[in-house]
């Protein structure tokens, strides 16, 4: 059999249901050969955002893959590939490599040595007879421990090679293993965490790909300490949770920002702790409980008091079990939730004018308010854009079963949500999947909505028109004034129906709710929908930069 028909079959064999590609390499041929179907993008960068958007829901369970040519399509998938190295989404990647005997000569592109830098590892086959050996690295990699994207490189001319078929047929797919983390340091980690005044639980995406959101409720009832979740994590904790402060990101609930301030001890569970413009800072002066499964985040951004290693479903339980050991709930603990209605009551009465306004241009609060009140959050997949868009639903919208919110970005390439919507879709079809974007996010990747149309991914994608980059207004003052930088064009609706789909433009905030509800509809008839609100360029946000 020759080498691509084995990669072809060892992909099955792991358990990979679609195939998210992009001409020119002979593995969209092996796959559908194999029976797995390819889905075609139109850019790379798009192809990886389909993949990374598939495994983020999937908790990496099942086997996400892009591939695509040598040079030109390798070069062109970069930014999908940052995403998914900085957000540790665990995929794996199929370029095509250049022949063998000038893919080292300049100036050939090497993907093995460009990506490197920006995945979990990265091998080239140099042997047809190596292809399962290193298939089975690769994918034991990508699902161990911190996830992230691996990568394996195909020199084109190996593809026609023979290979064995027994060595395929022998090929199992990949076990894996966690651990717990050191009994004696859960032991006094949660006396700590049991004995603080004002406890905080700041939960991060590892909770979400350890699957342990109802392990991490049990931890909070039984301490009743309130819980936090980050920009990744959002959905890890539910936000219709009495104990739920929201998220804490580049902008901040007003109960996270206020029980943050006022921690005593900081209990980051499946989280980075990383300093980053898309997180909230921890203030000065926390005792910091710290459990991550990768040792490179410990005492990386803060010093960690109490630091742990292990996974956070088995991490959750060893708390859960040490705090029961110790005499469980703390005493005086009888208010919190009751001072958390308030907080959280107070915020909310500050926004309630602008969530509810009348105003034309309409504000995407307004937007984002009749979304909610529209849909479900148990039946919907969101995700934002980079840009305003998502500074402006990451606080209000309420996240509640894991996975319903991607939130994504410690890199934070303008176009992704889109990407990630249409992995989403393939991941969760009964799912109403939904990226907000705003009209700049459009201008990168917009065409790809055809791929949603073309492929039967019936998303919703919410086009927030401002003819404008709102969030570059503190930054294009001089040339904006003088050369008019922050303004862009455009009639999203007319090129979503000219690529095929269903949409909608919506001018005046009495229609919102009938939009939603027709864009909605369509796409339960198998339609991807595009709904474009004009907005106004809203400069009001929650906390932004608060925590920094
Ligand atoms: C690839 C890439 N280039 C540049 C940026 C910087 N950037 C972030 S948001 C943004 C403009 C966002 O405009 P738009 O999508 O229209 O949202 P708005 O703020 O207007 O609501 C830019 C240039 C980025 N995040 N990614
Ligand atoms: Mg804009």
């Amino acid at each position: 059999m020759k080498v691509i028909d084995a990669i072809a079959r060892i992909l099955k064999t792991e358990g990979a249901e679609f195939l998210s590609a992009y001409p020119t390499t002979p593995l969209i041929e092996a796959a559908a050969k194999a029976e797995m179907r390819p889905v075609l993008c139109r850019q790379e960068r798009v192809g990886v955002g389909i993949a990374d958007g598939y495994a983020r829901v999937k908790n990496g369970r099942k086997l996400a893959v892009f591939c695509m040519q040598y040079g030109p399509g390798a070069e062109n998938a970069f930014p999908g590939v940052a995403t998914a190295y900085s957000d540790s989404t665990p995929m794996l990647l199929l370029p095509l490599g250049h022949q063998r005997d000038r893919a080292q000569v300049f100036p050939l592109f090497s993907s093995a040595r460009t990506f490197a830098a920006v995945t979990k590892s990265v091998e080239t086959i140099t042997l047809g007879s190596q292809v399962a050996d290193v298939m089975r690295r690769a994918i034991s990699l990508m699902r161990m421990g911190r996830p992230g994207p691996v990568m394996v490189e195909i020199p084109a001319d190996l593809v026609n090679e023979e290979v064995s078929e027994a060595l395929v047929d022998a090929y199992r797919p990949v076990k894996t293993t966690a651990a717990g983390a050191n009994a004696r340091d859960v032991e006094a980690a949660a006396r700590v965490l049991r004995e603080a005044r004002r406890p905080v639980i700041h939960a991060g995406q590892g909770v979400l790909y350890a699957e342990a959101s109802e392990d991490l409720v049990e931890l909070a009832e039984l301490l009743q300490a309130p819980v936090m979740t980050t920009l990744e994590g959002k959905s890890a904790f539910p936000e219709d949770h009495p104990l739920a402060l929201g998220t804490g990101g580049p902008v901040v609930t007003g109960p996270t920002l206020h029980y943050l301030r006022e921690a005593d001890v900081v209990f980051g569970i499946g989280c980075s702790f990383t300093r980053h413009g898309m997180a909230a800072s921890i203030p000065a002066g926390k005792t910091l409980i710290h459990a991550t499964n990768d040792e490179r985040d410990l005492n990386k951004s803060y010093a960690a008091d109490y630091p742990l290693l292990g996974d956070a479903r088995l991490v959750l339980r060893q708390f859960i079990e040490a705090v029961k050991s110790q005499g469980g709930r703390p005493a005086g603990r009888e208010s919190v939730r009751a001072d958390l209605d308030r907080v959280r009551a107070a915020w909310l009465a500050e926004w309630t004018a602008t969530l509810g306004s009348a105003e034309v241009p309409m504000t995407p609060y307004r937007v984002i308010a009749e979304f909610m009140r529209a849909v479900d959050p148990r039946d919907a997949i969101v995700t934002h854009d980079s840009g305003s868009p998502r500074d402006q639903l990451l606080p209000f919208y309420r996240a509640v079963p894991p996975r319903s919110y991607l939130g994504w970005g410690k890199s934070h390439a303008l176009g992704t949500g889109l990407g990630l919507a249409i992995g989403a879709k393939l991941a969760a079809p009964d799912k109403l999947c939904v990226n907000f974007m705003g009209d700049a996010a459009f201008g990168m990747t917009g065409l790809d909505f055809e791929t949603a149309v073309r492929c039967g991914v019936p998303i919703l994608t919410v086009v927030l028109n401002n003819s404008s980059m709102a969030i570059e207004i503190p930054h294009l003052v001089v040339s904006h004034d003088k050369y008019g930088t922050r303004d862009i064009g455009g009639r999203y609706a007319d090129l979503g129906r000219a690529m095929g789909g269903w949409s909608e433009r919506v001018e005046r905030p009495e229609d919102i709710a009938g939009a939603f509800a027709r864009a909605r509809k369509a796409t339960e008839g198998g339609q991807a929908a595009l709904l474009e609100f004009i907005t106004s360029q809203e400069t009001r946000f929650s906390n932004r930069g608060v925590l920094r």
